[in-house]
């Protein structure tokens, strides 16, 4: 049995993994401000899905699975809060979920990107100074992003790379090329880890995640378990925005052309991936990245994806290419190497078209409170004041 803190326990991801590592037989504590349901509200919107308060959900886990949760409300952002619960809890495993996830409300105004990067970089310099003071041997399982490295036109490799340069090799951490403040606070967090593990000897497990989707996994055995659902503009990634836009006969919003390529995951494969990083931690001093993702997609494909498992229940849903409301490539180079959690184990749980045809049978059931937020479903953040397309951005002398 491990003794597991999970920081972010009120999230989309936060919440069902909580409930898997206690339902195999963790114990499990957690931290949540509930800033995310908040700024969900505060951009109009709400979960499609409707979710249980921290103490509801706490004790319908107990009655439907028998074990217990502990948690803390409060904000790690407070080292004085955060350290107690650190000196209270021992833990020996540290998931850190407890950012602004949202690239569209980084890219708001000044404030959201403020906000977003004050809350992330220095949530996380608290997090590396609380295990360097009170707990130096604990794993540290944090959440980054497959954004932090951008879609260059190399193979992306599991955070480092062996590079030759001027007659001399090295292997050096793989450039970071992010398209949003949000992505980029990531950044300077995964720089932060590595300095704490290189220079204080601290342990920690480095996740670039691709894109989560899906309403389901194991423990949601009740619907006051359910974990949250956001299809607004900001909170709701694409696969999700997809499936409650289908559901209510909305067009399909694919952004440009809908050719750019990300990397996906579905929750549960998301939760057993985090398992396994938990029970295969880094050792002492190591700085370990792992890339995690199902599958790699172009947003077009998944968007007929999406619209072939909503005809297949009798909607007909239809897809726009919207003015690419985000500076991004559409057309671009993608290929990603995710070997370090195969090797550990990890295999995909089912095919993303059975998770879709779940998720579209799980919001039917709550369409009506998706139409009551659809003003929140088109974008509205543009990255730049008005749209233009993307030119390599080279340095002198260097060509595409
Ligand atoms: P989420 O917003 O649902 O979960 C984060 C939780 O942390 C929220 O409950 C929020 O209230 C809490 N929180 C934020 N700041 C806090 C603070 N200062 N103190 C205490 N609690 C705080 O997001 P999510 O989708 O579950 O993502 C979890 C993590 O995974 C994030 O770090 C995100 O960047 C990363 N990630 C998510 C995805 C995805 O597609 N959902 C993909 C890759 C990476
Ligand atoms: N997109 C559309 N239509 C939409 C929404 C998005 O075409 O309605 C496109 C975007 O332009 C982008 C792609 O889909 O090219 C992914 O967008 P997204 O909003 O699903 O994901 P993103 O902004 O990258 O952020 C999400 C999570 C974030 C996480 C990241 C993983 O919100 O927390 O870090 O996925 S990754 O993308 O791998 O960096």
């Amino acid at each position: 049995m491990n003794n597991i803190l999970i920081l972010g326990i009120d999230g989309y991801i936060g919440w069902p993994l909580a409930m898997h590592l206690a339902s195999i037989g963790h114990r499990v504590s957690g931290i949540d401000n509930f800033a995310r349901r908040r700024n969900v509200r505060s951009v109009g919107s709400a979960s499609a899905i409707p979710i249980a308060d921290m103490d509801e959900r706490i004790e319908v886990f107990k009655r439907q699975h028998g074990k217990n949760i502990t948690f803390y409300e409060g904000d790690i952002l407070d080292y004085e809060f955060l350290a107690d619960v650190m000196k209270k809890e021992h833990p020996r495993t540290i998931i850190h979920l407890a950012e602004q996830p949202s690239a569209p409300f980084s890219m708001i105004d000044r404030p959201h990107a403020v906000y977003t990067q004050h809350n992330n970089v220095e949530g996380t310099l608290n997090v590396l100074y609380a295990m360097k003071e009170i707990v130096p041997e604990a794993h540290l399982v944090k959440l980054g992003t497959m954004g932090e490295y951008g879609t260059p036109n190399l193979e992306i490799p599991e955070g480092f790379f062996e590079v030759e340069y001027k007659g001399r090799r090295d292997v050096l951490p793989f450039p970071r090329q992010p398209g949003s403040l949000y992505h980029l606070s990531k950044v300077h967090d995964s720089a932060n880890c590595l300095f704490a593990c290189r220079v204080w000897g601290l342990c920690i497990t480095d996740i670039m995640q691709g894109v989560v989707y899906g309403t389901r996994t194991r423990e949601i055995t009740h619907e006051r378990l359910a974990t949250r659902f956001d299809f607004d503009e900001s909170f709701g990634t694409v696969i999700n925005r997809y499936c409650a836009q289908a559901v209510i006969g909305h067009s399909l919003t694919s952004y440009g052309r809908g050719t750019q390529r990300r990397g996906f995951i579905d929750l549960v494969d998301s939760i057993q991936c985090l398992t396994i990083a938990t029970e295969n931690p880094a050792s002492k001093g190591q700085y370990r990245v792992f890339n995690q993702l199902d599958e790699v997609y172009s947003i077009m494909q998944l968007a007929r994806y999406v619209a072939d498992a909503a005809k297949k229940i009798g909607l007909d849903v239809k897809i726009d290419c919207l003015p690419n409301p985000r500076v991004e490539k559409e057309e671009h180079y993608y290929s990603v190497q995710h070997e370090h959690l195969k090797n550990l184990g990890f295999k995909p749980t089912r095919k993303i078209t059975e998770t879709l045809d779940i998720m579209l049978k799980d919001l039917l059931q709550y369409r009506q409170r998706i139409i009551e937020k659809r003003d929140a479903i088109l974008p509205k953040t543009r990255w730049m004041g008005e749209i233009v397309s993307v030119q390599p951005n080279m340095p002198t002398g260097v060509t595409a």
